[in-house]
């Protein structure tokens, strides 16, 4: 029988006092199964939401509900205002220089795949190049088949080394074929890797490539800069970052998205409609087709207000703590292997193995004692079948994220080897 041992493990000082930050989110108050209190570690999977969120969501609905840029009565005028006043606010967290290089999706994955088919249609041929990684989301590798498939375009694979690093040379290998297109991750949501993004981008410029950067692990996570980085392609979905399902982000440089061609037809996204011919709207209308998600638009506004509040480089340094304190700890434990790089190189995300137990197991005896973490493969088949591994558990960790939620999940590790001793 195994033991947990008291740990000698130091917690690392952090700026933010995560059990004030809790208060504002009324669900990490709940209790799961047989009454243990909940450790929500599966943020990567998607986010808790703080009661601003909440609040401003619900004060739509009862005040303002109006569908937007179609009315002149005062309540169209209102959601349409605030509806683009969100817009304006996610451009000034991410320093995008202007609203209009911002356009609502549903999230990263159609975020990406208005890239691929918009851009791809109008710019691929065949026998291109489009570059990716194999540490990819399925949601930044799909889009690129679909449309390499549809173009004869082909893809080439920046390699992940043993210690799940992107290996620089074979990605230098690559620019040296003239890609057109790099797409990577900013963040991994398995790896916890982050890549250095302004790097592999002033690289792909100079090999006369663009680049489409997965966020949705970064905005989130820590301070990012689209301007600085001088991204493209920027990409992320607000259910990660305190804000509501079915809004994302797609951020691309306006002379690009100018000279791109529509994605999805309708209402809204048009100039005039004639019989035989349409004129597409305005940026960033003419991606925007149909009614939007515009409540949520209004929540993912009030995210930002609320994470701009506490300072991203506050929950960038503290996630970095509770990272080194779970990876240490993780590391006591006889027979767990962390898969991915040092802490150094990592956000907030341990994906692991116990012995040769299944990850479901594993995830369904922490739910026993209230320990929410996702198994599997989190939607990157590739990677894992790479390194010859059918599935991890992953514990991930955001802002309200406690250290004594890591003990909570040790304690519970400790539980799941004697079951299956
Ligand atoms: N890219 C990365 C790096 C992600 O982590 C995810 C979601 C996506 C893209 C897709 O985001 P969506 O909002 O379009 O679905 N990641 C996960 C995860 O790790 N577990 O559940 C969803």
């Amino acid at each position: 029988m195994v033991f947990a041992q008291q740990s000698s493990s130091i917690r690392p000082a952090t700026p933010l006092d995560p059990n004030r930050i809790r208060a504002d989110f009324p669900i990490l108050a709940r209790h799961v199964r047989s009454g243990a209190p909940l450790a929500y570690l599966d943020s990567t999977a998607t986010s808790q939401k703080p009661q601003q969120v909440l609040d401003a969501m619900d004060a739509y609905y009862r005040l303002q509900n109006a569908n937007i840029h179609r009315g002149i009565h005062t309540l169209a005028e209102e959601s349409t205002a605030a509806y683009e006043s969100a817009r304006a606010r996610v451009a000034g967290f991410i320093g995008a220089r202007d609203p209009r290089e911002l356009i609502y999706t549903r999230n990263t994955t159609e975020s990406i795949n208005l890239v691929a088919q918009s851009w791809g249609r109008a710019n691929l041929r065949p026998g291109d190049l489009i570059v990716l990684t194999e540490m990819e989301h399925h949601s930044n590798i799909v889009p690129w088949q679909m449309i390499a498939a549809q173009t004869g375009a082909r893809i080439g694979w920046i390699t992940v080394t043993e210690d799940g690093l992107l290996d620089l040379d074979s990605y230098a290998r690559l620019l040296e074929q003239h890609p057109k297109i790099v797409g990577f991750a900013h963040m991994s949501n398995v790896l916890g890797t982050i890549n250095p993004a302004r790097e592999m981008i002033r690289l792909a410029h100079a090999a006369g490539a663009l680049t489409v950067v997965d966020a949705a692990q970064s905005v989130p996570h820590f301070p990012v800069n689209v301007a600085e980085l001088d991204a493209d392609f920027y990409a992320f979905s607000s259910h990660k970052m305190c804000g509501p399902t079915g809004i994302g982000i797609l951020y691309g440089k306006e002379s690009l998205l100018e000279a791109m061609p529509p994605f999805l037809g309708g209402g809204d996204m048009i100039k005039r409609v004639q019989f035989d011919s349409f004129v597409p709207n305005e940026l960033p209308h003419k991606f925007e087709a149909g009614t939007p998600a515009i409540a949520e638009a209004i929540g993912l506004g009030a995210a930002v207000d609320y994470l701009a509040e506490i300072g991203m480089d506050k929950v960038a340094a503290h996630e970095h703590a509770l990272t080194d304190y779970a990876l240490e700890r993780l590391e006591e434990i006889p027979g767990v292997w962390v898969f991915g790089p040092e802490a150094v190189h990592k956000g907030g995300v341990a994906s692991f193995k116990v012995d040769d137990i299944h990850a479901h197991d594993i995830a369904q005896v922490l739910d026993e004692y209230g320990i929410a973490v996702r198994a599997g493969h989190h939607c990157a088949m590739p990677l894992h079948e790479k390194f010859g591994i059918q599935s991890t558990a992953r514990a991930s960790f955001y802002l309200y994220t406690t250290f004594d939620e890591i003990d909570q999940l040790v304690e519970g590790i400790y539980k799941v080897k004697e079951l299956f001793s």
